[in-house]
């Protein structure tokens, strides 16, 4: 049993939690395999556990006598709207380019740093809410039989101990239908509990008030960024509903004395409507959302915020052969996986991310940011920002294929914004039709190139994004969503069709002024003309757009402008070590960073199929050296992408190798919270995706089954995964070879499985079921779905 004494606590959480570790083992977990469990509380943040609703975040302490719920709201950002555009755009946008044409880059970086960088040139940070602080009064004794953990089933967070033989529980949950935080506090003996309740407020304007006997307020203003005022109001309200006891407000704080059960519901909103509309009433929302949470029973708020997260979450399940011990805790398995492989480490890892996007992701909400929506700090790293360059779109690489395209939702909603911000944008900086957005954005949809020009003054950010939307395309077939999609497709090809450069060497159209991201190419800058990335990205702008075009049946002018920009777009080419060239000239031996994270360039392998070893072979192999030459190690989302570059490679052993180099502690939090370091979510959602990206890869009406199986997974199953043209997959395989393959469609079509090298070609039609067997992909047993 665990133990911890009064003393201990009182000298600090930090004490307590090295008090506990290393004692005998804990209480075992009693329910499924997908739960964090820890033997101790949290003393730093990365070991709280996450809970989120889309809209609301907690971090969950667990701590016996002060219980820490640090909350997000998914609004609250620093500032308010204002106009990135440096004024002095136009002026230096040609001088620039002709720099970078005639190699004198170093003098283009320092001009566009003047004229072009954005004014101010930070973007916007998202901010913490506050914190919840439930200090429970004249405990005494020793914690015994200590829990912490976070079922991902039930998207519940519970915390439990025993002190002088009372146990007591803590339920702490985020609810989608009621749109509050509840923490529910039951003591097995009656009249046990005794408890004071604090709400403040992380911003520097706020106050705190007593509603009534049983309520607590905070509001105020957001935080300025730099010249950049607080432009919304926010509002919190706490709730205490008991059983049993007396509640009483005093002193900023409410008093819950002898009760038997206690339940604190948090609200939280902002006066954030839109990126130009700050009017909301976050006093009105909060206060009926409270009111009506508080009316319901606790248990019943419980089920429904349950039930609304596994009609989610048990979509897709996964079997990696492994078994849980269920008597190591979480932190003690990321630390064991890091000599004795764990694949059911991997497994729960998967599953988080899953839960991790549902929690931070919802229709109606904002985009998962850099840390999902979970931030304790009012200056984050990198200002916990929309960086497009390749972690917001890392965050949602597994939702298509994971069963939650719901949960990009709120990435096609940013991108719609980006859309119509990225409009004046390209208007005024480049004088040009359609939208850009360059590397960073944020809630007020920042559009200008931020940070500096080494970095920020790369184009294709929203072109990226734009891989999104036929991507759930792709995945749905729903004509009604390309409909959706496809004038913000049609206003990315404009601004490119206007500013794409000609190269006076070769007559390739290039992208100018641009970079690799964040890549210094060796001639004193990053700056450059045409990086093998932009040419990338373009290819399948270009290419989904046209085809969104013909099927809507739409543009027939824009069609043909965007098939002959296309053949001119500076190619993808095979260096002189073997590599694939980062940029359009053959400088990568002489980059300054040859291991460098980014590995942009290799965006035609992964995400997009450029560089399909079925069919360029010889691109693919020079990815390959590329990879090898970057090398493995490095941070936690750039390791993630590595093993989906692996995987699209079909080297399954390489892939997993990088998968351990993920899910040791140098890259993962003891919360399982991807480490760049410092915590950054994209990791999370990369490592996700590349499991599944080595058990099954779809494209267009090839699904290529166990593509890159590891030897480390002889036996497991993939079930309820999706694929390509509207296609639901079950898949098992043993001993290394496919099993049987279960496919249902919601479209009528043929699809050619592949198996190694044997593939069969068949005709699915819709809401029919059809299973192959063994790795022959023979028979063919139908039934409707
Ligand atoms: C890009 C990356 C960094 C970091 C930041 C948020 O700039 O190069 O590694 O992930 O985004």
């Amino acid at each position: 049993m665990t133990s911890l004494t009064r003393r201990q606590v009182a000298a600090g959480a930090a004490a307590s939690a090295a008090a506990l570790s290393g004692q005998a083992r804990a209480k075992a977990p009693t329910r499924g395999k997908h739960v964090l469990w820890y033997a101790k509380p949290a003393v730093q943040w990365v070991e709280a556990l996450p809970i989120g609703n889309g809209r609301l975040g907690a971090m969950v302490f667990g701590d016996p006598w002060v219980e820490r719920l640090q909350l997000n709201e998914h609004t609250l950002w620093s500032g308010g709207p204002y106009d990135p555009v440096n004024p002095r755009a136009q002026e230096g946008l040609g001088p620039v380019r002709a720099m970078i044409a005639e190699g004198r880059f170093a003098d283009a970086e320092k001009l566009a740093n003047e004229t072009l960088v954005a004014t101010p040139p930070r973007e916007m940070a998202y901010q913490p809410f506050g914190d919840l602080t439930v200090r429970f009064v004249g405990q005494q004794g020793t914690v015994g039989d200590y829990r912490r953990s976070l079922d991902l089933d039930d998207a519940i967070a519970e915390t439990t101990f025993v002190v002088d033989g009372v146990r007591y529980r803590r339920r702490v949950l985020a609810s989608p239908v009621d749109q509050v935080i509840a923490l529910e506090i039951t003591a097995s003996k009656p009249g046990a509990l005794n408890l004071d309740v604090a709400l403040t407020s992380a911003q520097t304007v706020n106050q705190v008030a007593l509603e009534g006997r049983d309520g607590l307020k905070v509001f105020g203003r957001n935080n300025a960024e730099g010249a950049i005022a607080g432009a919304l109001t926010f509002c919190g309200r706490a709730k205490v509903v008991t059983k049993g006891g007396t509640v009483n407000g005093a002193d900023g704080q409410l008093s819950v004395r002898g009760a038997t059960r206690a339940v604190v519901y948090v609200a939280m909103a902002t006066s954030y409507r839109r990126y130009d509309d700050v009017g909301g009433d976050p006093d009105a929302i909060t206060r009926q959302q409270i009111e009506r949470v508080a009316a319901k029973p606790f248990d019943r708020v419980a089920r429904d915020a349950t039930a609304a997260h596994r009609a989610l979450f048990d979509r897709v399940s996964l079997d990696l052969g492994g078994t849980t011990d269920p008597t190591v805790p979480t932190d003690q398995r990321l630390a064991r996986n890091e000599t004795t492989d764990d694949p059911a480490l991997a497994e729960l890892y998967f599953q988080y991310a899953r839960y991790l996007l549902i929690a931070c992701s919802r229709p109606g909400g904002q985009a998962a940011n850099l840390q999902g929506l979970w931030n304790d700090q009012v200056k984050p790293p990198w200002g916990s920002n929309y960086t497009i360059n390749i972690n917001t779109q890392m965050n949602y690489w597994p939702a298509e294929a994971g069963g939650l395209a719901e949960c990009a939702e709120p990435l096609f909603a940013l991108i719609k914004d980006l859309s119509e911000r990225g409009a004046a944008t390209a208007r005024k900086m480049y004088g040009a039709r359609g939208w850009v957005a360059h590397h960073n954005t944020d809630l007020w949809r920042g559009t200008a190139p931020f940070d500096h020009a080494k970095a920020g003054l790369w184009p294709t950010g929203g072109a990226w994004l734009c891989l999104h939307l036929w991507d759930r395309y792709d995945y749905g077939r729903d004509k009604r969503f390309l409909a959706r999609a496809y004038p913000l497709m049609r206003g990315a090809c404009l601004f490119f069709l206007d500013t794409l450069q000609t190269d006076a060497a070769t007559g390739w159209l290039v992208t100018s002024p641009s970079v690799s991201p964040e890549n210094r190419h060796g001639f004193g800058s990053t700056l450059c003309a045409g990086p093998t990335m932009d040419m990338q990205i373009l290819r399948d702008l270009f290419d989904h757009t046209r085809e969104a075009a013909r099927i809507l049946d739409l543009d027939p002018d824009l069609r043909a402008d965007l098939a002959r920009t296309r053949e001119r777009l500076a190619p993808t080419r095979v260096g002189a070590q073997g590599q694939i060239m980062e940029w359009k000239d053959d400088w990568d031996a002489v980059a300054a960073d040859p291991k460098h994270r980014h590995v942009s360039h290799l965006y035609g392998l992964f995400p997009s199929w450029q560089m399909d070893p079925a069919a360029h072979p010889d691109l693919a192999a020079a990815a390959r050296r590329t990879l090898e030459t970057r090398g493995d190690k490095t941070t936690g989302w750039a390791i993630a992408w590595r093993i989906n570059l692996w995987a699209r490679l079909k080297d399954g052993d390489h892939a997993h190798d990088v998968l351990r180099l993920l899910l040791a502690r140098e890259r993962t939090y003891p919360n399982l919270f991807d480490a760049h370091p410092p915590f950054q979510i994209d990791g999370n959602f990369g490592g996700a995706a590349a499991i599944m990206e080595m058990l099954v890869q779809s494209k267009g009406e090839i699904l290529d089954l166990l593509p890159a199986l590891p030897a480390a997974w002889p036996t497991g199953s993939l079930r309820g995964v999706r694929v390509r043209n509207a296609g639901e997959m079950d898949l098992s395989w043993r001993d290394g070879r496919l099993e049987s393959v279960t496919l249902r469609c919601a479209t009528s079509d043929y699809r050619t499985l592949k198996c190694g090298e044997v593939s069969r070609r068949i005709f699915v039609r819709a809401g029919e079921r059809v299973t192959l067997a063994g790795p022959s992909l023979q028979g063919s047993a139908r039934a409707a779905a």
